[in-house]
């Protein structure tokens, strides 16, 4: 292990020893109080009633709505069941306009159902659906928008909602990354005619597995309940079509203590993006993508952007060398959904729309953030990096030399 890089044989890249003998990952899990988690699963085992709509879930279902500011909330297996259901709820059909820069779930839970994803290319500043691009990809067969709050930074909600409104189109929300997040001082999850939420492992706040969706209409979240317990209404009457998209009393157990931490969860993911900020501030053609803290955030991504025009070392380049160190940096979403499968045989023209799409998919590194992340893995995480652009010379000769073998 060797947790100070300044030459180019300290990098593992070139047989150095990794700066972390245990890797550190982007997505561990944030867990909350052991104590009040191991009282909660010892009381669901006492009363043997494990899932389908248990004390825990509806408790969990009424801390979020309170916590939103929403009359409603379903909570669900997945976020992606949840998308799914929401859009059928919703009645949206035929085409969907989406970002293709998201994680696959938003487009395929529209596939999945015999929808078209719609890709629209985003705003290279924002990462989000640019409304000035919308228009031009509303068919008559366009029923609805899904915006993305990708990293927990707002959609242009304004925008998007006033296009949907003029087109007749239903307004739904892949707002996975962006509990705890605000948009004109109301909590994300108010808007539109619905709001998705997931609560997997690696989200900020975490029910194991989990998603949920907030909504005030009354009429879609009763479609919803019946949608997510296979359209039972009765013992043994089905009033419609459903799937079995139920949380489970152990993940409402495990998001409900979570939640009682989500102060401590925000405040430290807070100083993480903080210290990689200012560590990582003077180099050239790299950005730490901030926030508005003028809103509130959950600062749960950390986001860097490695400007290929300006920047010594490349985006790959500098995953290859992370990963060497044992720094497993992530590339979401690369190389966005229209270029993964099956959208690339289906839509083989569409990277022809979206050039920002493919400029930041390529620029995008994310680094490892959360509780599991101490004050000084970050600051040899960010060692490592002001090691390789000072050895940017040696390192891109390496390069060419690998390319030529
Ligand atoms: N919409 C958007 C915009 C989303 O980002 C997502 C999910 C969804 C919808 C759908 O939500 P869910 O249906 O999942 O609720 C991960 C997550 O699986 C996924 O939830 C998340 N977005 C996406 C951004 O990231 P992977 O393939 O990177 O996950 P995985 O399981 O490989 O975990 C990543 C890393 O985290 C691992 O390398 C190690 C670490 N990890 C993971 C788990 C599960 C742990 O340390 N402990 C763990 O228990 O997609």
């Amino acid at each position: 292990m060797n947790s100070s890089k300044t030459t180019v044989a300290d990098l593992a890249l070139f047989g150095g020893p990794p700066a972390f003998e245990d890797a550190l990952h982007v997505g561990r899990p944030n867990i909350g109080s052991r104590e009040g988690f191991a009282k909660r699963l010892s009381e669901i085992l006492d009363s043997r009633w494990l899932t389908n709509d248990g004390s825990n879930v509806r408790e969990f279902e009424r801390r979020i709505a309170g916590f939103v500011g929403v009359e409603h909330c379903v909570v669900m297996c997945n976020a992606t069941v949840a998308l799914e259901i929401a859009i059928r709820a919703l009645g949206i059909s035929g085409e969907v306009i989406i970002p293709s820069f998201t994680f696959i779930a938003t487009a395929h839970a529209l596939q999945w159902q015999g929808i078209t994803p719609v890709f629209c290319d985003i705003n290279p500043q924002t990462h989000t659906l640019d409304p000035d691009k919308i228009e031009e990809m509303i068919t008559s067969r366009t029923s609805g928008i899904i915006g993305v709050h990708l990293w927990g930074r707002p959609c242009d909600i304004d925008a998007l909602s006033e296009i949907a409104t003029r087109h007749g189109l239903k307004l739904l929300f892949d707002s996975a990354h962006a509990f705890g997040c605000s948009y004109g001082g109301r909590m994300i999850g108010a808007f539109g005619g619905a709001e998705v939420f997931s609560f997997h492992a690696t989200k900020f706040i975490n029910s194991l597995e989990g998603g949920a969706v907030v909504t005030n209409d009354g009429q879609l979240a009763h479609e919803m309940r019946l949608k997510r317990n296979f359209g039972f209404t009765d013992y043994d009457y089905v009033e419609s079509i459903g799937t079995n998209g139920k949380m489970n009393e152990l993940s409402a157990a495990m998001g409900l203590t979570n939640l009682e931490s989500i102060d401590e969860f925000i405040e430290v993911n807070r100083r993480n993006y903080k210290q990689y900020a200012a560590e990582l501030a003077d180099l050239e053609g790299i950005t730490v993508l901030d926030y508005n803290e003028s809103e509130k955030c959950n600062y749960q991504y950390v986001v860097l952007e490695i400007d290929e025009r300006k920047s010594i070392v490349d985006r790959d380049q500098l995953i290859e060398i992370l990963h060497l160190e044992n720094v497993l940096a992530r590339r979401y979403f690369y190389p966005g959904c229209h270029r993964m499968a099956p959208y690339k045989d289906l839509y083989p023209n569409a990277h022809l729309f979206l050039p920002h799409t493919e400029r930041v998919a390529a620029q995008v590194i994310n680094l490892p953030t959360g509780e599991a992340i101490t004050p000084e893995d970050i600051r040899i995480v960010c060692n490592i990096i002001h090691a390789a652009f000072a050895n940017a010379g040696e390192i891109h000769k390496l390069f060419v030399e690998k390319a030529a073998t």
